[in-house]
């Protein structure tokens, strides 16, 4: 007879999720008891952490990945984490423990009452097999779900003694050996008009979102930007958690900004707005005025139903972003409109004492490696970091576009052990640091080479200029002194310095990035945002 357990975890095998983030309760043991050599378990100490390392690592490695939480409250602890994670558009196959099939109506220890209900709002699907026998087709349906598009975090709940049971053989052979394609063509007759509205275009943009990082369409993006001479700019900041184009490229021209005033006055004289793998537009905040410059019209290339009608202006044509690019470039005109005026260099910031976030990123910008990754949570840095290292290789960024806290340092964890070829380096404010702080646990543990550069302005910055800027002044609760992330780290067994001014920074982010274990760089850095 074959369980319920080991036919579980060959289909786990047929779908490559052999890495498997977790944190453990009883409820979880009877998955995770002898638990197969050929996997590997990775510990989280809270669940957002477990959650923000799968998301780190499911989106570097562009697959599923399972999680396996502790029924009711660890999915609880998750839950931000979660949220993240379907903003980031990121498939995780998301499961919890429930108490033995006997005693979940008279209610035992344990049990997860509304197991279903609980993470619905923040995933695709929500599910609790009916039966034992029917777990490894609900984890088939699932991870099948949580990679189509729009990606993002599904939930199964499964009783602790479903995994003695005895599976039922015919049904888990046809479910492990499905494949499902999920990649939809864009209407062609769409396509093919967007193709002449933008041959027949005097002054056409392109707006370049994360999807195409995603999608694998970074170098039909650039082929297309290049064959029609076309500006780019990449979509808001915030709600991007990658990017869509190479920031050091002759056609790019900067980010856009987050507000409808902003965008339309940015994009003033263009007659068409095309955007590809972004949503129109993440804003925030509230900066009233036209949608859309005088004269333009936007059409949107997305794989996301929810995003092509959610949009306040424009039109939209579904489908895979890469798909929709290629069919774009094979029917488009090479253009002979002059080429996009190109952005000056970064300038060099001012120097101060102690450094601004400025002249950190352009410190890092220095020793950053050609095939390094950042991962950035420094709220008011992002641009700084943006637009001092003009990052130019596909999956070579990622930032939470929900905007949750938390997510920067578990994620680069997952990154690291997706990319372990690639240098990974994690810059957090010393605010964002704290939310999942326990995360500098698992890189020691897993031995992941991570480098964490922690900028220290002891306070919320970013939240202090939203204040001034919304007028709201007198807030509680921004400033944060006394965050020693040096102790903080070598207590979790991290090798950890401080460091002042910018050639002690230099050095120790070479060394850091150079060397095979995890270091956590903290940086005093003066109070304040930081634009470019
Ligand atoms: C889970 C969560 N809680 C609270 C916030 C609100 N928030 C946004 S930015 C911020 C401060 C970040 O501080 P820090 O990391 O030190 O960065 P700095 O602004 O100093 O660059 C806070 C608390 C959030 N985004 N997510
Ligand atoms: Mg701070």
């Amino acid at each position: 007879m074959t369980s319920v357990r080991d036919a579980t975890y060959d289909l786990l095998r047929a779908h490559g999720m052999t890495t498997v983030f977790g944190n453990p309760g009883s409820t979880e043991l009877p998955f995770l008891s002898a638990f197969p050599s050929d996997f590997r378990y990775v510990l989280g100490l809270q669940e957002a952490i477990v959650v923000g390392m799968a998301d780190g690592y499911a989106q570097a490695s562009g697959r599923p990945t399972l999680v396996n939480l502790h029924t009711a409250p660890g999915v609880g602890n998750a839950m931000g984490a979660m949220f993240n994670a379907r903003e980031n558009k990121s498939p995780l196959v998301v499961t919890a423990g429930q108490q033995v099939r006997a005693m979940m109506t008279m209610e035992a220890l344990l049990t997860n009452r509304d197991a279903t209900t609980q993470p619905r709002p923040v995933t695709k699907w929500s599910y609790e097999p009916p039966r034992p026998q029917d777990v490894p087709h609900a984890l088939a349906r699932a991870t099948h779900l949580s990679g189509l598009a729009p990606r993002a975090p599904v939930f199964v709940s499964i009783p602790m003694d479903d995994w003695a049971a005895e599976a039922d053989d015919d049904l888990t052979r046809h479910v492990g050996a499905r494949a499902v394609h999920g990649r939809s063509a864009p209407d062609p007759q769409a396509l093919g008009e967007l193709a002449q509205r933008l041959g027949a275009a005097a002054d056409p943009v392109l707006v370049a979102g994360p999807d195409i990082d995603a999608s694998g369409a970074w170098e039909t993006a650039v082929a297309l930007a290049e064959r029609c001479r076309l500006p780019v700019w990449a979509a808001p900041a915030s709600g991007s958690g990658r990017l869509g184009f190479p920031e050091d490229h002759a056609n790019f021209q900067g980010i856009l900004p987050p507000a409808i005033a902003a965008v339309s006055q940015t994009l003033e004289g263009h007659d068409l707005v095309l955007v590809a793998g972004a949503a129109v537009f993440t804003y925030y905040p509230y900066i009233p005025g036209p949608l859309l410059p005088e004269g333009a019209s936007l059409v949107m290339l997305t794989s996301d139903p929810d995003e092509a009608v959610r949009a306040p202006m424009g039109d939209a044509i579904l489908g895979d972003v890469a798909l929709a690019l290629e069919g774009l470039l094979a029917q488009v005109p090479a253009s002979d409109r002059p080429a996009p005026a190109q952005r000056p260099a970064p300038e060099p910031p001012p120097e101060s004492d102690p450094i601004t976030a400025s002249e950190a990123a352009a410190v890092l910008a220095e020793v950053f490696p050609p095939h390094g990754v950042l991962v950035n949570e420094a709220p008011s840095s992002v641009l700084a970091f943006r637009n001092q290292l003009r990052l130019s290789r596909p999956g070579s960024y990622f930032f939470g576009a929900g905007g949750g806290l938390g997510y920067g340092l578990p994620a680069a964890i997952g990154v690291q052990l997706a990319k372990p070829e690639r240098p990974v380096v994690a810059v957090i404010g010393d605010g964002s640091a704290q939310y999942a702080i326990a995360a500098l646990w698992s890189a020691v543990a897993y031995e992941v080479p991570l480098t964490v550069l922690i900028l220290r302005n002891e306070e919320y910055a970013i939240l202090k200029w939203f204040a001034e800027f919304e007028g709201e002044m007198g807030a509680p609760g921004l400033d944060v002194a006394g965050l020693d992330s040096v102790a903080i780290a070598s207590g979790y067994g991290m090798r950890a310095r401080r460091v002042e001014g910018a050639s002690e920074l230099r050095s120790a982010l070479a060394e850091a990035i150079a060397s095979a274990a995890p270091e956590l760089i903290e940086v005093r850095i003066a109070p304040g945002m930081s634009l470019g």
